[in-house]
């Protein structure tokens, strides 16, 4: 089958929520509808989430900063162009990026349909709806594709399937960047000194690494990640990891590794 952006917009659902009172709001998620408006801005502009995006999305200040640290573009050799969000959930990073206007592409990767619909409808919230393309999808086989292509190769490793991307996604791997901020598995890392990246789940550091590897890619990490597991990704010599934590109110949130392309 071949992989190829949305065309318009997806339905919303009825897990496509906008919570306009507490009293609505499943308790586990009270916290965060407490935050609405450090996690999206416009909020009351009827932004949905699904219950499960509540626990990842980006606040916006950070999606924000997140954007604008972005090492794309005029400073690298050659220049990158495309942004690549692999975990695109209610749309958080994506709108950020299409915001920034450093980008001649920003693509948004989700593989739940009605996470999906959510973050095309906040996009147009932020009016952003035209600048991001939108790919309903797995992203470590959207990744694959999107290699095999690159290297010449269209068959993919499936049991003599064709694994086809739509030629408007074969990209230049040379000039993109991708941007993961992947489900962490729960909220252990609260609790941890030191949070095991080998044991991060569904997809853990080493996965997520070989999955994005050669392109230059940026994931997005609990704040207490283990810096030595992430230095010891890229020999030495083989360029500089930057590692950066941003906060609000003084407090982490969450650490973003930049990872040198190969
Ligand atoms: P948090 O740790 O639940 O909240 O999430 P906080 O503010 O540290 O709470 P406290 O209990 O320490 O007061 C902090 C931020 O981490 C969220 O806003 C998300 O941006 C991000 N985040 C949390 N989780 C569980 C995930 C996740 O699974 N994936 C991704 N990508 N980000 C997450």
């Amino acid at each position: 089958m071949t992989l190829r952006p949305v065309e318009g917009a997806l339905p919303l659902t009825e897990k496509c929520h906008h919570y306009d009172h507490i009293s609505e709001v499943p308790w586990e998620l009270q916290k965060y509808w407490h935050q609405r408006y450090s996690i999206f801005h416009f909020y009351d502009y009827d932004i949905r989430l699904t219950d499960d995006a509540w626990f990842g999305v980006t606040p916006e200040p950070v999606a924000i900063k997140v954007a604008k640290d972005m090492p794309s573009h005029n400073h690298s050799t050659p220049r990158k162009s495309t942004i690549i969000d692999i975990f695109a959930g209610a749309g958080g990073n994506t709108i950020a990026f299409a915001l920034s206007e450093k980008w001649d592409r920003v693509i948004g990767i989700e593989k739940d349909a009605a996470t999906l619909a959510c973050a095309q409808h906040n996009a147009a919230v932020y009016g952003v709806a035209d600048a991001i393309t939108w790919v309903h999808g797995d992203c470590l086989d959207f990744l694959a594709r999107l290699k095999d292509h690159a290297n010449g190769t269209s068959k993919g490793k499936g049991k003599g399937k064709k694994k086809e991307l739509d030629p408007f996604l074969q990209l230049d791997v040379s000039s993109t960047v991708i941007f993961a901020s992947p489900p962490w598995g729960g909220v252990s890392y609260r609790d941890q000194d030191v949070f095991d990246l080998s044991t991060m789940e569904p997809y853990n550091l080493e996965t997520l690494h070989e999955a994005c590897r050669p392109m230059e890619h940026a994931l997005f990490l609990p704040r207490t990640s283990d810096l030595r597991q992430i230095a010891k990704l890229v020999p030495e010599g083989a360029g500089k990891v930057e590692v950066v934590q941003y906060c609000m109110e003084g407090a982490s949130k969450a650490m973003v590794a930049y990872m040198p392309a190969e």
